[in-house]
């Protein structure tokens, strides 16, 4: 996910481009022709804000934290395709999003309504559905969002809808979306299945109308107890023409809190329930239902109305107590187990409908919705019905900083889309507006731009003064990066459909709805409509983004003030002993604690000043190794002491190697590949080994073999952790593990092989370490490299990745020590043969015990000493690491 230009890279971007950039570096070595591109987030508020509080026009705030934060980007090492990069506010960029905008418009998928929007009025703008939180709160001001009327532009993703929850499916395939984002966008998409039904209205004045209720639960019909509608229902705001009572309460309605379970009884109406005139039901269901107005019943939701059943729904049960106090509650469902044995709480479950259900009485509750769907269809009065809880996506906004919305309203025409040759409808320079500080959208006074001529009739006309959602922005850049330059149109067919979709997408959770929803929804239209044609194929099914890995929040290093509990300044704790900071004033120990990091919590880093401080390499492996991708990094810069140490030693290695190499008296060139891949395949393809492979092999110090078999084994789970499963964190560990297998103890034996051996296994440790830390590996490699000279290396990134050799099977030793206790003090030592691979930790448990009593000292030594280890009360094995 490309970011925001706020003008400062913080840690949480350094962390989801390290990822990235690894990732893209091992594909890209694995012989793919991997795209890593970069672009800019451009437009959006806090550029305007910037702009009204300093006096600058946002296009150079933006353009200014563009090239801060690109500097930074650079300096840590990463390897984009900048040749691709774009800014959304370019308007090479943005004539394609308002051309993908006029084509939705075209195609009835963007259109303009009067509707009860959110209004957000510290940010003076509306706002999508998406983008205001359970609170009711702005996503982004933070502002008490208002409802207001006004007429608004959509787009239609709701056209989508079936398509968006059906497809999530393809996306759980393999784990390749995150299950938790999954599941977020289905609650979103919130499909829900039920019946309309309508029940008959009776006002006070004698003349007849109807309700409609959307239910998930036709079958608790005969258990309602009243109706209850939304403050905007048309029956409610005919009563408050003349009723001042219900006025005022409406106008309380927004201070009402969430779950209120207020109620205004509206006394000029009365319901009655739809089958009230059946033969075979109870009486007690034919009289008359109170109709309320309750702060509950949502206006956009379903129909705006809710059949009131206590008995069988938590909201509607709280309501009832609440209005109509001791009065009883009907129950008509009971667990199928028998009578509910809590009569104080509504019975929520699906169950057996009870005696009071006339013909339906003894049913299931799916067989009594069946039929009581049918018997109210007979009637005209329900049909079975499913609601979404999806809405279309309000995307105008009354700002300057986005991209104009390319429609002109005409007195003849009315709304014309911008015809694509006058395509970008570009934002007019508004200078004086900034200086003054003024809020509001400058747009609307921008008369020479605002007053045109109407591309139909050729008569005047009004552009249209709202901007783009920045959503849309990001709705499909990932597409443009496709074909970035292409003037025409956003992206070409043929290109599109040899890159897209994205292979891996990378961000962060909490755009699990809005931006993945809106891409979602974009990117199938998009390949529908012909710009993506391989998209339409049922294995992609125009989804965007075939894997999503979602990176976890880096929290800063906080300290308190153990006595107030106050958040202290860097300058207020002493952290001469980083383990133990003391607070300045008191001299107390400061409470240590890994928090969210805000302005507030002083615990904010600077990534820059780290990777000046100890290389971004190191700052990139740390970041890596201090926690698995997915989950919340603890961010302690001391710790990168440990891959500081690493780097350190693996370098000094580097240049023994590399000085070794240029002593030829010492130095014996090996071919490795030939030594240790060739002639072992030769062993292995005949059936007696060849001389001199058995010579060699016998020359080989077991030592070094085991080196060799290090190397192997780390090429099989660095691999797999860097493709398959993302755990970033094991192959800094496992690569940490592997320098310790190559470099030797000073003491140890040497042969002719050895420093060959070493060179190699060193080249195979940097090749696999280069993705995570590029300089220091191409370093070390050019080290090794120009010792040979006059042969220069090339660049490492032009190396292949590491495979398997096929000498594994090979290289596994003769035998293996092992230690020997009985009652917890060491007897002896035997060597036991290698065991086969792929044995189980039991089974393995059971061979080593078994060996060590076939030799000849486990024989001797556990019996002799009178410990008859058949008949120990506790035989322990204890493995040592991978089974060794
Ligand atoms: C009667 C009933 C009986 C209900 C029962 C539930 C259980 P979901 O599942 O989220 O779609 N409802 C319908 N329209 C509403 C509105 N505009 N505002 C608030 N609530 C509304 O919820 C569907 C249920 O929410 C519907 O089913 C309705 O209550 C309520 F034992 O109808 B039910
Ligand atoms: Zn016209």
């Amino acid at each position: 996910m490309f970011p925001y230009p706020s003008g400062d890279l913080h840690l949480g971007h350094l962390r989801v481009y390290t990822i990235s950039d690894v990732l893209a570096r091992f594909w890209s070595m694995q012989g793919y022709k991997v795209t890593h591109p970069i672009g800019w987030d451009a437009f959006g508020l806090p550029a305007e804000n910037a702009a009204i509080e300093r006096g600058i026009d946002p296009a150079v705030w933006t353009k200014q934290n563009i090239a801060k934060m690109k500097g930074q980007l650079q300096s840590m090492n990463g390897d984009w395709n900048w040749e691709r990069e774009f800014a959304t506010c370019d308007p090479s960029f943005y004539k394609h999003t308002q051309r993908i905008f006029t084509f939705l418009y075209e195609n009835g998928g963007a259109y303009q309504a009067e509707s009860l929007v959110n209004y957000d009025p510290v940010d003076k703008t509306v706002l999508a559905n998406e983008q205001v939180d359970a609170n009711g709160c702005s996503w982004r001001s933070g502002a008490k969002v208002e409802k207001k009327m006004l007429k608004q532009w959509f787009l239609g993703i709701t056209a989508f809808k079936e398509l968006l929850l059906d497809d999530l499916s393809q996306l759980s395939k393999d784990g390749m979306w995150p299950e938790r984002v999954l599941t977020q966008q289905k609650n979103w998409l919130g499909k829900s299945s039920g019946a309309s039904i309508k029940f008959p209205i009776t006002a006070k004045d004698a003349t007849e109308s109807e309700v409609e209720v959307f239910t998930t639960r036709p079958d608790t019909l005969l258990g309602v107890q009243y109706i209850a509608l939304a403050a905007t229902h048309p029956l409610v705001l005919k009563q408050a023409e003349t009723d001042a009572e219900l006025q005022s309460f409406l106008k309380a309605i927004p201070d009402f809190p969430a779950e209120s379970k207020a109620g205004y009884l509206l006394t000029s109406y009365e319901a009655r329930n739809p089958l009230a005139d059946s033969k075979d039901i109870p009486e007690a269901t034919r009289v008359p239902l109170p109709v309320y107005v309750a702060p509950y019943v949502l206006g956009d939701y379903g129909s705006g109305a809710v059949m009131g059943v206590p008995g069988h729904d938590g909201r509607d049960f709280a309501f009832w107590k609440n209005n109509r106090g001791d009065e009883p509650v009907r129950y008509v469902v009971v667990p199928a187990s028998g009578v509910s044995d809590r009569p104080n709480e509504p019975f929520i479950h699906h169950g057996v409908l009870t005696a009071h259900n006339g013909s339906y009485s003894g049913q299931s509750t799916q067989v009594a919705t069946e039929n009581i769907i049918k018997d109210l269809a007979s009637k005209g009065m329900g049909v079975s019905a499913e609601t979404w809880r999806l809405r279309d996506w309000l995307v105008s906004r009354q700002r300057y900083w986005g991209a104009p919305i390319p429609i002109v309203h005409c007195g003849t025409c009315g709304p014309v889309s911008v015809p694509d040759h006058e395509l970008p409808v570009k934002l007019p320079e508004v200078p004086g507006h900034w200086l003054n500080g003024k809020t509001g959208n400058p747009l609307e006074s921008a008369h020479d731009w605002v007053n045109t001529t109407c591309p139909q009739c050729k008569g005047p006309a009004r552009r249209d003064t709202d901007t783009m959602d920045t959503f849309v922005d990001s709705s499909w850049y990932f597409m443009r990066f496709v074909d970035p330059h292409n003037e025409h149109q956003p992206l070409d067919a043929q290109m599109a459909n040899q890159v897209l979709p994205v292979d891996l997408y990378i961000g962060g959770v909490e755009h699990a709805i809005l931006h993945l929803l809106y891409a979602r929804f974009i990117s199938k239209f998009l390949a529908l409509q012909g710009f993506w044609p391989a998209g339409t194929h049922p294995d992609v099914r125009g989804e965007p983004f075939k894997q999503l890995l979602t990176q976890g929040m880096v929290h800063g290093k906080t300290f308190t003030d153990p006595d107030t509990g106050r958040f202290l300044k860097p300058h207020e704790v002493d952290l001469a002993v980083p383990s133990k900071p003391i607070v300045v004033a008191t001299g107390a120990v400061a409470n240590i604690s890994f928090e969210k990091m805000s302005k507030s919590k002083y615990n904010g880093v600077d990534p820059t000043v780290c990777m000046s401080k100890h290389g971004a390499d190191a700052t990139r492996a740390h970041i890596l190794f201090q926690a698995p991708v997915t989950e919340v990094l603890e961010w302690d810069e001391d710790k990168i002491a440990g891959v500081t140490r690493w780097l350190r030693r693996l370098y000094s290695f580097a240049v023994q190697i590399a000085a070794a190499k240029v002593q030829p008296t010492e130095y014996q060139p090996l071919d490795t590949t030939l030594y240790f891949g060739m002639k072992i395949a030769l062993v292995k393809s005949t059936p007696s080994m060849s001389d001199t492979a058995k010579q060699i092999m016998g020359e080989v110090l077991e030592s070094e073999k085991a080196t060799w078999r290090a190397v192997q084994n780390a090429i099989n789970s660095v691999t797999e952790s860097y493709s398959m499963t993302h755990s970033l964190n094991t192959v800094v560990s496992d690569l940490m593990i592997l320098t310790n297998s190559i470099i030797p103890a000073n003491d140890s034996k040497v042969t002719k092989f050895t420093l060959a051996i070493q060179e190699e296994a060193l080249r195979v440790l940097l090749r696999m370490m280069a993705p995570i830390t590029p300089a220091f590996a191409e370093e070390c490699w050019q080290m090794i490299g120009k010792s040979e000279a006059p042969v220069f290396e090339s660049s490492i990134f032009e190396q292949p990745f590491p495979v398997l050799d096929g000498t594994l099977e090979m290289l596994t030793p003769a035998a293996r020590p092992c230690a020997v206790q009985v009652n917890g003090k060491f007897k002896f030592a035997v060597d036991i043969p290698v065991p086969e691979q792929g044995m189980g930790r039991e089974a393995l448990q059971d061979w080593v015990r078994k060996e060590i009593l076939a030799t000849d000292d486990g024989n001797k030594k556990l019996s002799g000493s009178g410990v008859d280890v058949t008949k120990a009360r506790k035989v322990i094995v204890i493995l040592g690491k991978e089974g060794d």
